[in-house]
């Protein structure tokens, strides 16, 4: 019936177009939609030109943004890529869908967005990273990275064989995505989703990219960030751009320096050579010509330069922000070459595009790389949509997060939500439906002692100008921010007697989001303990 409905649809749209009187026009599409769902890894919002224009320019995720919507205030419920995963496939919160740190395997029984709309006609397919241990379900059809997956000759597992094609890693989640559309029954909408490998740590750019990028990259202002005036959470975290490690993360070779001295934050069995050396000796022999032939002399200039504090600093920032920017580079080169198929095939009138990252990610900011925290960097993310024939505002500042995204495709696929999707709707924000959209956001971060990074367990709530965070477990202390007057959150204004109302305010906010999304007792208990 589905299928019948959604050629009747398409059979409408084609006439209108054909049709010279506009008064006799047929409606335009109004659904189901196709959904192409596109999610980078660890992608920072600032890495966008239709964000902001100083580190790169990215044309083709500015194109899909032109004419369609820029999201200035999403937010992932836990800065992490499982996780972040799990909450997209279920529109559920961490504690609800079970998946709370990167070591939970993902109970693939449960409800998912995929399996609704497997059900309800659609064809689906996922592409790319997974990482959520289990088998994909849901699927008419999968193609994912095992674990972290490659940058470069990656092992990709189907429903029927491992499959192990030569080249690179985002260029080839783009060829199978394109294989699977040309091959789709056209008939049938479809949600696809593609999920790139990068940006994510050790940042490797396409060989062919390597000359990008040249000039110095601006240093943020808080980059030798102390870390006082803030709880020592923030001080505690292994994840400092100081701290990479020379080989992995800088890509310099054995010889060309001293000894690694980088922490790294893989804890201390985590032997970053070793792994450099797997990942080095992946490369084929013309992949790796090109490759020695930019970082040789790169390698060559560091042991010759003997830098030390602050300039060595300064380097290893350098270096990580040119190899993010290039992984970014082909991203983007990526997304363009979907569109341009979609325009080709005639699909943008009928297709919902979404472009994300599983969570933020520092560029430098308090001296850090990686995610984790409910800092701005790391909670935001990037959200672009393109809406069919879509006339409203180009930029949205209500706050909305990666909850919503089951509620929102379900939405635009006409299939009904179902009342136990802890999101809502961003269909509401985009027709202006909604007048009462929330005015409070709420985060729980888990991946701690065990994980990467020694970043302590929290969760917090942020309205549209306050934050308030609670750092728990093995510590227990609370951070207050005015993101107006400090959006770098530098200044934590907890026990600031100043700020003891509005502490209150934002505790018993914190207490009602706890309650409404049910987190467990233990966890509401900590709040109020401190409310009291
Ligand atoms: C890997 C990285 C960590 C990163 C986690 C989680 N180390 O373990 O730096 O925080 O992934 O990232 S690496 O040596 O393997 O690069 S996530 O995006 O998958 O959650
Ligand atoms: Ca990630």
């Amino acid at each position: 019936m589905r299928t019948f409905i959604y050629l009747l649809f398409v059979i409408a749209l084609f006439s209108s177009c054909k049709k010279e009187n506009k008064e006799q026009e047929e409606p335009l599409f109004s659904g189901p939609y196709n959904i192409v769902y596109i999610m980078s890894d660890d992608h920072a919002k600032k890495a966008i030109s239709a964000y902001d224009t100083t580190l790169i320019k990215t044309p083709n995720l500015d194109r899909l943004a032109e004419g369609g919507i820029v999201f200035n205030s999403a937010f992932v419920t836990n800065a992490l890529c499982g996780p972040s995963r799990a909450v997209m496939l279920t529109g559920k919160y961490s504690h609800i869908n079970g998946f709370r740190d990167n070591g939970d395997t993902f109970n693939a029984d449960q409800w998912t967005l995929p399996k609704e709309l497997q059900k309800n006609g659609y064809q689906t397919a996922v592409v790319g990273k997974w990482h959520l241990k289990s088998k994909p379900q849901g699927f008419n059809h999968y193609t994912v990275l095992i674990d972290q997956g490659e940058y470069y000759n990656p092992r990709f597992v189907t429903e029927a064989d491992t499959l192990r094609p030569i080249g690179y890693t985002t260029d080839l989640i783009t060829d199978k995505a394109i294989e699977w559309l040309d091959t789709r029954d056209s008939l049938k909408p479809f949600m696809l989703m593609v999920h790139h490998k990068a940006p994510h740590r050790n940042w490797m750019p396409n060989t062919k990219h390597l000359s990008l990028f040249n000039e110095d990259v601006p240093v943020p202002d808080n980059f030798f960030d102390d870390y006082e005036n803030r709880s020592d959470a923030a001080a505690q975290q292994d994840m400092r751009i100081d701290d990479m490690f020379l080989s992995m993360d800088l890509k310099l070779q054995p010889d060309n320096y001293e000894k690694e001295t980088g922490t790294g934050g893989g804890g201390p069995n985590f032997d970053p050579e070793r792994n450099w050396k797997n990942i080095y000796g992946r490369l084929t022999e013309e992949q790796r010509k090109e490759w020695d032939a930019h970082y040789d002399s790169i390698g060559d200039n560091f042991r010759k330069s003997d830098l030390t504090g602050k300039e060595l600093s300064l380097w290893k920032y350098q270096r990580y922000m040119k190899d993010y920017l290039r992984s970014i580079y082909s991203v983007d080169e990526n997304v363009g070459r979907l569109l341009d198929y979609l325009e080709k095939n005639d699909l943008m009138e009928s297709t919902i595009i979404i472009y994300t990252s599983d969570q933020g990610f520092y560029l430098g900011e308090h001296g850090w790389y990686d995610k984790r925290f409910m800092y701005e960097e790391s909670f935001g993310t990037p959200l672009l949509m393109h809406i069919p024939n879509y006339s409203g505002p180009s930029r949205r500042e209500e706050m909305v997060m990666n909850l919503d995204f089951a509620p929102t495709l379900l939405d635009y696929a006409g299939v009904p939500s179902l009342p136990e999707l802890q999101g809502k709707s961003l269909r509401n924000i985009i027709e202006g439906k909604d007048s009462e959209w929330r005015n409070s956001v709420y985060y729980h971060y888990y991946e701690y002692p065990h994980g990467w990074h020694n970043v302590k367990k929290h969760y917090g709530v942020r309205n549209e100008r306050y934050k308030l965070v609670h750092y728990y477990n093995d510590i227990d202390q609370w951070e207050l921010f005015d993101l107006k007057n400090d959006p770098n959150e530098m200044v934590n204004l907890y026990d600031h007697p100043e700020y003891i109302d509005m502490v209150d305010n934002m505790k018993n906010e914190l207490l009602k989001l706890q309650k409404e999304y049910h987190e467990p007792d233990s966890i509401v208990q900590k709040t109020i303990q401190k409310t009291e």
